[in-house]
């Protein structure tokens, strides 16, 4: 294995930038000198050695970093955890952190990884920062942005990447075979290098296409046999290959399901095919009727995913991982944790977050979503039968819970071929931040915000503040002047961007929230659809009754009348008025905190900033205006505070 850190910060002792070192292999990789980048100033003498350890503490991805004599040790059990160690080593000196002091960290989570939504024609599925840089032209594009990305990723912790879209169709179908195995392979061993493993989407139904089988059904011997010679190929070419994320019985994708199968029956297949050759199958547990008629009102899409696995708890090979979306129905800015995480203690579980910000502004509006994320990993699920004390989401996906090794972090990501990797530049606080989270969830929202503006845009003190409050009012703004109390989905369909409060009531996606001009909200407790039951206690019983579920989430699980009185004193009435207007306000006051900033960031960057915040301040607006007047249309109910309505 080998690795180029970030040439930039790589000098010989006479301060001139070394361009074709790093690590190579051996115990004692390098020597070099650093330079501090935010100052531009080289630090001088100072002397890196990377030492091969056999410290079992450090486990396979841990380093230690310490002064030894006049230079500085890395130590670690194998390269990967070197190249971590020797990026952690680069920004604690950006940092202008005591470097004298020992560092020992190993990461928490066993899986760290991105979720690419990338079409082979170049387009992104749900991305917001140009196009892809995977593919183009129906071909994969290797070029110096990959050996970049390959090092970004590194440099932040993650430890592994799912190339193509889990919608995988027209040429994406190939990559698993002859026409684009060698390109595969060589995307595959980059990725490697910087201790990245490469995963890539499948096509479930495959061998239907080959007259020798002609079926996908998981239990056929011909289909078995199939994929078994399937994953022999893909491995005497990718050796590096992680495995594979497969998205069945979804949104018009085929699986199992069509022959009477179950989700286990078809993962397990898979999963028994590759793992002769040491990879994993991570199988999303996103599967629900988007088919239903609106009018029925017995079948609710929150309760679908647990419906269909928990009963298949122990079922599941053990290199299978399901895939759980945070919430249970689809990256809404305020949503349930999917109870599926205290469901399945015989089962590796991974969280699937979206750091795309398909729901949240698009990269236009900022949202800096790890502090809902730190809420979900740390919220209670009150995991049953726990093999430890730590019974929350965090414990089940990092392992503590139940004891296993195959579980992780992943999210859809928010990258493209834009120059800034993420259309918004602030939006890459979301890129840094999912992955030091991944590594260490004990970092604060604020903490790591601090780190990541330091080491992109400046470490001068009024940037550093005004930008941690700009990220922190964030999330909690776009919620407020969007979709309330947890209803979700009121937004464009198809683009999911911008209000249309009835957009999906009407339609076949189970997205529901049954405004009337007396109610709004869904009964999801005993009286109607049963969801809260799918918690374990006392979250089903929490969830049961609207005067124990916590404000945030009323609407989802409740249907409740527009003069109730919420925890909060307020009227659901008066809440979503007081929530738009503020939420609008909280845009005003972060577009002037960035002003403040002219001059002391980038130009490039400060400008584009400002763009964006021009574009979110008006459409904040937008949102306001037309969520409320919706509500005031259904109710008549008039603004206590007397504010305009339309
Ligand atoms: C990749 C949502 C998105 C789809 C996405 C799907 C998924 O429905 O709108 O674009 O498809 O989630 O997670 O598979």
């Amino acid at each position: 294995m080998f690795a180029k850190l970030w040439l930039d910060d790589v000098v010989d002792n006479n301060g001139t930038v070394v361009t074709n070192n790093g690590f190579d292999t051996g115990n004692v990789v390098y020597i070099n000198t650093v330079k501090e980048l935010t100052t531009r100033k080289a630090v001088s003498g100072l002397k890196v050695v990377l030492t091969k350890a056999s410290d079992a503490g450090l486990s396979d991805e841990g380093y230690e970093i310490k002064k030894s004599g006049d230079s500085y040790e890395i130590l670690a059990n194998n390269e990967r955890a070197l190249i971590y160690g020797a990026f952690r080593f680069i920004s604690l000196i950006r940092l202008n952190k005591d470097i004298t002091a020992a560092v020992r960290e190993v990461p928490v989570s066993p899986l760290r990884m991105l979720n690419h939504w990338d079409n082979m024609d170049n387009s992104i599925e749900r991305g917001y920062s140009g196009e892809s840089f995977l593919f183009k032209d129906n071909d994969i594009v290797i070029d110096d942005r990959t050996v970049y990305y390959a090092r970004l990723l590194a440099s932040v912790g993650y430890n592994g990447v799912v190339i193509n879209n889990v919608n995988v169709k027209d040429a994406a179908c190939d990559l698993i075979n002859e026409r684009f195995i060698e390109k595969v392979s060589k995307l595959s061993a980059i990725f490697d290098s910087y201790g990245v493993k490469m995963y890539m989407c499948l096509n479930y139904a495959a061998p239907i296409d080959d007259p020798e089988v002609g079926s996908a059904d998981p239990l056929d011997e011909k289909v078995i046999k199939w994929w078994e010679k399937k994953m022999d190929y893909i491995y005497e070419h990718v050796p590096t290959l992680g495995g594979f994320l497969v998205k069945a019985d979804s949104e018009g994708r085929p699986g199992p399901f069509t022959y009477g199968r179950t989700q286990a029956e078809g993962a397990n297949m898979l999963g028994r095919a590759i793992k002769p050759h040491g990879g994993i199958i991570l199988w999303r547990c996103f599967v629900y009727n988007c088919r239903q008629d609106w009018r029925d009102t017995s079948t609710d899409r929150a309760r679908a995913a647990y419906d269909y696995f928990n009963t298949l708890d122990g079922e599941f090979e053990d290199n299978v991982i399901i895939q759980v979306k945070n919430g249970p129905v689809d990256f809404q800015v305020r949503e349930p944790v999917s109870p599926l995480f205290g469901a399945m203690p015989r089962t590796n579980e991974m969280i699937e977050f979206q750091i795309a910000q398909e729901y949240t502004g698009q990269q236009r509006h900022v949202c800096y979503l790890i502090p809902w994320f730190k809420e979900v990993l740390s919220f209670d699920i009150y995991a049953r039968d726990a093999k430890s004390d730590d019974t929350t989401v965090l414990g089940v996906v990092t392992g503590k819970t139940y004891k296993n090794k195959l579980c992780g972090i992943c999210a859809v990501t928010n990258t493209g071929n834009d120059y800034n990797w993420t259309g918004h530049d602030l939006a890459a606080a979301n890129l840094y931040g999912l992955g030091r989270l991944a590594f260490d969830p004990s970092l604060s929202s604020e903490d790591i915000a601090g780190e990541w503006i330091k080491l992109t845009l400046s470490d001068d003190p009024k940037v550093v503040s005004n930008v941690t409050k700009i990220l922190m009012m964030s999330w909690p703004a776009y919620e407020k002047y969007s979709a309330p109390l947890g209803i979700g989905w009121m937004v464009h369909p198809a683009d999911h961007y911008g209000p249309d409060p009835d957009g999906y009531e009407y339609s076949v996606w189970g997205t529901y929230h049954k405004a009337t001009c007396k109610t709004v909200g869904l009964e999801r407790n005993s009286t109607g659809t049963g969801y809260a039951g799918q918690y374990n206690k006392p979250l089903c019983d929490i969830y049961e009754d609207p005067a124990t579920t916590p404000d945030e989430l009323e609407l989802f699980f409740h249907k409740l009348p527009y003069d109730y009185v919420l925890k909060s004193g307020k009227t659901v009435i008066q809440h979503i008025y007081d929530a738009h207007f503020e939420g609008a306000e909280d845009v005003v006051v972060m577009n002037g905190l960035w002003q403040e900033l002219k001059g002391l960031v980038p130009d490039d960057a400060f400008e584009r900033v400002t763009k964006r915040f021009e574009h979110q301040l008006s459409h904040s607006e937008y949102w306001r205006d037309v969520i409320n007047s919706y509500f005031y249309r259904k109710t008549l109910i008039p603004d206590e505070k007397g504010r305009a309505l339309y």
